[in-house]
């Protein structure tokens, strides 16, 4: 197959708020500095379905949806160093490229190489690999992990320890790295300090299994699910409160403020609800709280506080994939998950076939649902 055109499956989405629909594609062969990935194994995330939505500022169509995958190389461009063909590979929809200001800044995981061309859903030369009914179709996030072949760029993939599976694996993409690195990186939550996780879905299980590893004193979940407070325990968490159980006039940041003696050191938003965002912000303690937002808004959605919080010395921050550099600190996640030492099995709910995909996306918006895994 190498340096040819393979044709497989794919679940395409034609327009936006229409069902996947589950196609022969053609996957073109990597040109220089890219590689073509067999998937094996996709994660469903709840920005899949943000983007089919059509709230996406972003979001165009027709597109192969997907970020949350894992794979081998099947083959590579001309000038790839950093994988071969057989590697076992996680995809990257924060690329790493090592060189641009972004990359050398030592501030953010943020690489700035490949993003015009990333949101306009084009590989960095201005064009698709993928075709379907005499059409080009868009690529997202630099990965399409919703298709059996996918190409995406050298420096948006990373090889891993060949052992961990890649069913798991597929999971360090997004949802538990996200959080993860949230609470390890983005804020590196101190020991002994009080955290509160809004919305315990994986992102925000996965900043509860951060926090508790990080030896945070007190964590507390929030989830309007009462099933999560069993959820939150299995990876940590200290406290559980339902926002929507609370007395007469009692407000969530008040409920918070008072059970940790004037306020949060650190709050996550793990909902892409705005005035769940205006909570985690002032349920912060006064001084030096943070908060950090994951969570993804619709389209002209806008956050808002008053700005005394921030003059009383309250934090308001966010990151994309949890501020981890994926090639760099990658690896280092899947052989934790090896030594045990970094859960991954626990989140897996749901098992589904590419044709179940679709039904797959219907689960994830069940309460039931941590994460659904798709097999290719
Ligand atoms: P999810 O739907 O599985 O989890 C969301 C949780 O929030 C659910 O348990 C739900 O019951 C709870 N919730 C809803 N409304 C609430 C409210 N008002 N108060 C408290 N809890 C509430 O989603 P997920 O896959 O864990 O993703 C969470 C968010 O993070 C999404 O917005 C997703 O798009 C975003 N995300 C961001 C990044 C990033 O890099 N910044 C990465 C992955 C996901
Ligand atoms: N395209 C949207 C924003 C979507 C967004 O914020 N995506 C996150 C990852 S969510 C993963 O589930 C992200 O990586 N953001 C940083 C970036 O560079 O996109 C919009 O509003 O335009
Ligand atoms: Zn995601």
């Amino acid at each position: 197959t190498v340096g040819k055109t393979i044709t497989c499956k794919a679940a395409v989405a034609w327009g936006a708020g229409q069902p996947l629909s589950i196609e022969d594609i053609e996957v073109l062969p990597p040109r220089a500095h890219e590689v073509r990935i067999q998937i094996y194994y996709t994660g469903v995330c709840h920005t899949d379905a943000y983007t089919l939505s059509g709230k996406d500022p972003e979001g165009a169509f027709p597109i192969v949806l997907g970020h949350e995958g894992a794979g081998y190389v099947e083959s590579v461009g001309e000038g790839v160093t950093n994988v071969k063909p057989g590697d076992h590979v996680v995809a990257l929809y924060t690329p790493e490229c090592k060189e641009c200001k972004f990359c050398k800044s030592g501030k953010t995981n943020l690489c700035g190489k490949i993003r015009a061309t990333q949101g306009k859903g084009l590989m960095p030369d201005g064009t698709s690999r993928f075709r379907a009914k005499g059409q080009d179709l868009l690529h997202f996030m630099g990965t399409s992990t919703f298709s059996q072949y996918t190409v995406v760029a050298d420096i948006s993939v990373v090889a891993v320890k060949q052992d961990a599976p890649m069913d798991r694996t597929c999971l360090l993409g997004c949802g538990i790295t996200t959080g993860y690195g949230a609470a390890t990186v983005t804020a590196n939550v101190e020991e002994g300090s009080t955290v509160a996780v809004f919305g315990a879905g994986c992102v925000g299980l996965s900043v509860v299994q951060g926090a508790a590893q990080n030896k945070a004193g007190k964590i507390i979940v929030v989830d309007v699910n009462n099933d999560k407070k069993a959820w939150g325990e299995k990876f940590g968490a200290t406290d559980f409160v339902n926002p929507l159980e609370l007395k007469d006039g009692q407000t969530i940041q008040d409920k918070l403020i008072e059970m940790t003696d004037g306020g949060l050191d650190y709050t996550f938003d793990c909902t892409g609800n705005v005035n769940v965002m205006r909570a985690a912000l002032e349920a912060c303690h006064k001084g030096w709280g943070q908060s950090i937002v994951i969570g993804v808004a619709a389209a002209g959605q806008e956050i808002a506080t008053r700005p005394f919080q921030l003059v009383t010395g309250r934090v308001w921050k966010g990151c994309a994939f949890g501020g981890i550099k994926g090639r760099t600190q990658l690896p280092g996640l899947v052989e934790d998950y090896l030594k045990g030492s970094l859960k991954v099995d626990e989140f897996i709910t749901h098992r589904k076939t590419l044709g179940e995909m679709n039904n797959a996306f219907e689960t994830m918006k069940g309460g039931d649902c941590i994460r659904a895994v798709v097999d290719m």
